[in-house]
């Protein structure tokens, strides 16, 4: 019997030796000292000891199980630290590695442009005003001083949603609302989108974008709209930059005029980007009619205004030297990305 608990001890020691997991140390546990185990197979046949033999072999089985528990448990610390190891090169963490940088997005040159516009006017003492782009045919065409069968409703002929709710050709409405809201003085500037019914050529689009402006107070002049539209050329153009009033035809302002820029390319001398002009039609404007001042509750007796707008797209392709305005809309990325 001492014999087969030595060999117990060996196979125990072996098997301890190739273990490599705490299963392998749990199996190793059951096999040799578990219930149904080797040792307990050897203690069951103690019965048939002599009263002698049976301490001296019980001390030895306590021994065996007392080593073959101290091995299991050594291993057991063996195994573990092995795998904190493993488990520490495996979460090892590089400092180094350069980080995961987000995709960052482009200003659409629209919204750079506009973004100019808006900073140069606000430095100016404007505020900017927002209107509805679904509009009532009253202040769309009829406070403008465009009744249903004027001329200019051909050109400006628009998309209807009702026979009196359109989707508005320009943002005038939207001084009409300011005017009838606010008593003067106004110095505002309405950006958005306007639309018409237009087809798709690389100058024309049924949706683009204007910038429109309105000052009323008493005493407003056209030296007040030639100094205001020439101080913010300047910041847009440059310092040298001179512009020139046209006389022309608005419904909604009298006297109207269309007002050029000197050419930013040129200087003035001519060259293709002014076609030898030297000048550049970039906005029209003028002194807003009486009428229109009346239809927006303001006194033309007591006040007068001017009015100005620009068209965004325009002033755009000029900065960026694009001759096809679809590449405003298309969305194509090579196009974007270089903004
Ligand atoms: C332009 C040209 C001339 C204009 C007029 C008004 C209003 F509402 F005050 F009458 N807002 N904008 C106007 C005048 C717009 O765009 C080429």
């Amino acid at each position: 019997m001492k014999q087969q608990l030595e060999n117990i001890r060996i196979a125990a020691e072996e098997a301890l030796k190739s273990a490599s997991s705490l299963q392998d140390l749990d199996n190793v546990r059951v096999q040799y000292l578990g219930k149904k185990g080797e040792l307990t197979a050897v203690l069951k046949q103690m019965g048939g000891l002599s009263a002698e033999e049976r301490p001296v072999i019980g001390q030895i089985a306590n021994e065996v199980r007392e080593q073959i528990t101290a091995e299991i448990e050594a291993r057991k610390a063996e195994i573990q630290a092995e795998e904190q190891e493993k488990q520490l090169q495996n979460e090892t963490i590089d400092v180094t590695l350069p980080g995961k940088t987000e995709a960052l997005g482009h200003k659409h040159p629209l919204s750079i442009v506009l973004d100019e516009v808006k900073e140069i006017f606000l430095g100016m003492g404007f505020d900017v005003a927002e209107g509805p782009e679904v509009e009532w045919d009253h202040y769309n065409f009829e406070a403008l001083n465009i009744p249903k069968d004027h001329p200019a409703r051909d050109t400006q002929d628009t998309f209807y949603i009702t026979e009196n709710m359109l989707l508005r050709t320009q943002t005038s409405p939207v001084q009409i609302r300011v005017m009838e809201k606010k008593e003067p003085p106004i110095r505002i500037i309405a950006p958005g989108r306007v639309y018409r019914s237009d087809a798709v050529d690389a100058t024309h689009s049924p949706l683009f974008h204007q910038i429109e402006g309105l000052v009323v107070d008493e005493g407003i002049t056209m030296g007040d709209l030639k100094g205001t539209l020439e101080t913010w050329a300047r910041k847009l153009y440059g310092e040298d930059t001179n512009i020139r009033l046209r006389p022309h035809h608005f419904p909604f302002t009298e006297p109207s005029c269309e007002i050029d820029i000197s050419c930013f390319k040129c200087g003035g001398v001519g060259c293709p980007m002014c076609k030898n002009e030297g000048w550049i039609e970039i906005l029209g404007g003028g002194m807003v009619h009486p009428k229109v001042l009346e239809n927006g509750g303001v006194d033309p007796e007591k006040y007068s205004g001017f009015a100005f707008g620009i068209g965004l797209e325009r002033i755009v392709m000029f900065r960026f030297g694009l001759d096809d305005m679809r590449m405003l809309y298309e969305n194509d990325m090579r196009f974007l990305e270089q903004f």
